[in-house]
């Protein structure tokens, strides 16, 4: 006969924080976010450690290049999402590595012999108004001049006219070599009182380029989740199916940690998967997930997860309850892992972090989630809403919104996620639709990391882990759940409309 498990599945939605005594040292400036990203011995400190609890979702619509950088500018990390080449994943991994905080890749290129009015077009086309002038067109070309809309203008100037006559050559350029810090190049724009700094390597072709603003868009991120050689952090998704193929090739592009990326993990392809990674890579951080109770934790745990993922059918986009009767409250399966994780470090002495992941609908869901024992989260739908996400952003009669899809859906088609029994999806488990638009992530998330500081100081916690072992919960009544919205009409600022 089937068991039925003690307690009733339970949602984030249904519980609260107590307050705890804050001391008077306990205030938002003091409160660490940093965590605990990979396996380590119990108290000692882990190879990695995120500044901020937040991963992106391994979802096409969310982990692009962009939102990985902005969002380990931020302390975080990405997991750049694998339902497609390796290829192509692996380059996406390699510009992140390759970002260098203030260093851009030029994106505005033309070769001396484009005309003004080709010229012209580029730059409206990138927004840029400094272009490089290189022997291939490219930006890695050799650098052969600087071209801005200073330089010419289209009343003045044919259209056919070729760039070689209004650039400034090379030779009058002031140039850096790659060696150059981001503060001395800084120091070159002001005392030369430059606008933009080329930097080349020893053969004239052109790396970066510099310029005033983004060295104080720089200081803007004191957080940054960065290697030893200083490169933004970035990890990869997996699946069980090409690993032995793809994961090299990750590795190799430079990814900081991998994540086997399923629906349900409590499998033994996946403990195959974890055995191999461990073996072959055994210095490369890998995850693994999701699941929901003890059992799966620790059998991913012993077949070597570094961290593990929770959560099944939670999702904002997930519809695998709907279709296939599995999954378990967001908040019992932590809970419930959360418990696994203590046991098995008391047994192993091997402090195994867990991921929240997917159903984190309102910000206090997440300090709730850590609260709960969750050592970081991962969220789909949150960062689908941002500029640096890559789902379109379309129009409607109030606004913006984005597109916003799930792995299981007949759009992305992510057959690896769902063993469905074949190479294709037989029915669906995501839904495809719209998340309302939030603007820049940098400025979203540094809203959510100011409410959980806050929520932190309230609970009396300035860490993370004091947060898991101090706070106190209580679970919510219908009626109390009513009591927590305003009970006023409230009146609509141009804020709370938007
Ligand atoms: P959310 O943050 O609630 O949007 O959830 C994101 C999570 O949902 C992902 O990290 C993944 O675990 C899960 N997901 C992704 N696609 C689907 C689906 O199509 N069902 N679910």
């Amino acid at each position: 006969m089937a068991q039925i498990i003690d307690g009733v599945s339970r949602t984030f939605n249904e519980f609260l924080l107590l307050p705890n005594r804050t001391r008077t040292e306990c205030a938002t400036e003091t409160v660490d976010l940093s965590t605990p990203l990979v396996r380590h011995a119990r108290g000692e400190r882990s190879a990695i450690e995120l500044r901020t609890p937040f991963t992106s979702a391994i979802m096409q619509a969310v982990s692009s290049p962009e939102l990985a950088i902005a969002l380990a500018r931020n302390g975080g990390l990405s997991f750049i999402h694998h339902n497609r080449p390796i290829e192509a994943q692996a380059a996406d991994v390699r510009t992140v590595k390759n970002f260098k905080a203030g260093f851009v890749a030029s994106d505005t290129n033309v070769k001396p012999a484009d005309t003004l009015g080709q010229l012209q077009e580029l730059m409206v086309r990138t927004g840029h108004s400094t272009a490089a002038v290189t022997d291939d067109g490219t930006g890695s070309g050799r650098l052969l001049g600087l071209v801005t809309s200073r330089d010419f203008h289209p009343q003045r100037h044919d259209a056919d006219e070729p760039v070689a006559s209004r650039m400034v050559p090379v030779d009058a350029l002031a140039c850096s070599r790659e060696d150059v810090t981001l503060s001395q190049a800084n120091a070159r724009l002001w005392d030369e009182r430059l606008d933009c700094l080329p930097v080349v390597d020893g053969e004239g072709r052109l790396r970066h380029l510099v310029f005033r603003s983004d060295y104080s868009d720089n200081k803007r991120f004191p957080d940054q989740l960065v290697d030893a050689e200083k490169r933004l952090r970035v990890g990869a998704g997996v699946n069980t199916h090409d690993y032995r193929e793809r994961i090299p090739q990750l590795v190799e592009a430079g990814a900081d940690a991998l994540c086997f990326d399923s629906s349900d993990g409590f499998s033994d392809w996946q403990a195959q998967a974890l055995v191999w990674s461990k073996k072959h890579f055994p210095d490369v951080p890998v995850g693994g997930g999701n699941v929901v109770d003890a059992e799966g934790f620790r059998f991913l745990a012993q077949a070597g997860a570094d961290f593990v993922k929770v959560g099944v059918g939670g999702g904002s986009i997930c519809i695998t309850r709907d279709q296939k009767g599995i999954g378990r409250g967001q908040a019992s399966a932590v809970l419930d892992v959360a418990a696994a994780r203590e046991a098995f470090a008391e047994e192993t002495g091997q402090y195994v972090p867990i991921c929240s992941d997917g159903g984190l609908v309102h910000d206090y869901h997440m300090s709730l989630a850590l609260a709960m024992g969750a050592d970081f989260v991962m969220m789909g739908r949150y960062f689908a809403r941002f500029d640096q996400a890559p789902g379109a952003k379309l129009p409607t009669r109030d606004g913006f919104v984005k597109e916003y899809w799930g792995e299981g859906s007949n759009r992305a088609r992510n057959w690896q996620r769902y063993g469905q029994g074949g190479q294709g999806l037989i029915f669906e488990e995501g839904v495809d639709g719209y998340v309302p638009y939030a603007g820049d992530l940098s400025e979203g998330l540094a809203v959510t990391i100011a409410k959980m500081k806050s929520t932190m100081v309230s609970c009396g916690a300035m860490t993370v882990q004091e947060f898991q072992s101090t706070a106190r919960l209580t679970v919510v009544s219908e009626q109390s759940f009513q009591e927590s919205h305003a009970t006023v009409a409230v009146r609509e600022t141009p804020d709370s409309v938007a």
